[in-house]
């Protein structure tokens, strides 16, 4: 059986070939996709958060444990989709104009498809109106929005505020979601849920479904 602390090593150092390769035998070993994301790999880019906060890590560094943390979720992605059971509803994702941060929105976009849901995936930098036309083309059910910068965090706001303008607002629930966002900032911009983690992401959209 892998020492699965090296995985945790791996997306901190920015060994992607590593962190790649640890996945696929600890799946191949049986381990359960969900554990190896939560107890290994969040943890994991919480050290790398906090190492920059200390100034021991520089963008180059953060760059490298997103690339290694990306490539160890894309083995991991089928799979979290694979847990789930009938299709719950249909969510818009994207994390919110003016943030590149895509890592948690990934994280959550496969949990939400793991849960059952169909994901449209919008990626990142999202403007508020892409959200609002797919959401309405695609008859979603809801609209989830990712923020990592406190400066994009006011996007969702403007982004709940169009789909009042637009009618919507009383057919699709907004989830906000990201490390700057609070349960007390969701309830002040008037979002539907708010969570800490992709597992409780899709526990708010099954009951903001009903499911
Ligand atoms: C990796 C990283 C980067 C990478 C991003 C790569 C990528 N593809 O995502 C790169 C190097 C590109 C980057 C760039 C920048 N970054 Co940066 N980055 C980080 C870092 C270290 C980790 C973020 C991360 O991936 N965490 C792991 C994931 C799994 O956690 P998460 O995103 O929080 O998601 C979880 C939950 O929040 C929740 N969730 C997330 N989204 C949603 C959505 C919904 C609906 C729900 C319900 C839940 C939910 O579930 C997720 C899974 O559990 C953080 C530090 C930190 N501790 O957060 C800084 C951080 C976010 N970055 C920061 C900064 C300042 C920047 C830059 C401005 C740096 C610069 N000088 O250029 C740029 C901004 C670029 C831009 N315009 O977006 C600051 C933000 C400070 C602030 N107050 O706003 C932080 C906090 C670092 C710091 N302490 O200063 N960054």
């Amino acid at each position: 059986m892998e020492d699965l602390n090296q995985l945790n090593e791996a997306i901190i150092n920015g060994d992607a070939k590593t962190a790649r390769g640890m996945v696929e035998r600890a799946v191949a070993e049986g381990a359960d996709p969900v554990q190896l994301v939560h107890e290994h790999m969040v943890p994991a880019m919480n050290i790398v958060g906090q190492r920059f906060d200390c100034n021991e890590y520089f963008v180059p560094e953060l760059l490298l444990s997103a690339r290694a943390m990306k490539a160890a979720l894309e083995i991991l992605r089928p799979l979290l989709a694979k847990c789930g059971a009938e299709p719950a509803g249909r969510v818009v994702i994207g994390t919110i104009k003016g943030d590149l941060h895509d890592i948690g929105k990934n994280l959550v976009a496969a949990m939400l498809e793991g849960g059952g849901f169909e994901v449209i995936d919008l990626g990142v930098n999202v403007p508020p109106e892409k959200f609002i036309a797919t959401a309405k083309e695609k008859n979603a059910n809801i609209i989830a929005m990712s923020a990592l910068l406190t400066t994009t965090m006011p996007a969702m706001k403007t982004t709940i505020d169009a789909l009042k303008e637009a009618g919507l607002r009383e057919h699709v629930k907004v989830l906000i979601g990201g490390a700057p966002i609070t349960r007390k900032y969701a309830d002040e911009i008037g979002a539907d849920g708010y969570s800490e983690n992709a597992p409780g992401a899709v526990s708010l959209a099954k009951t903001a479904t009903g499911k």
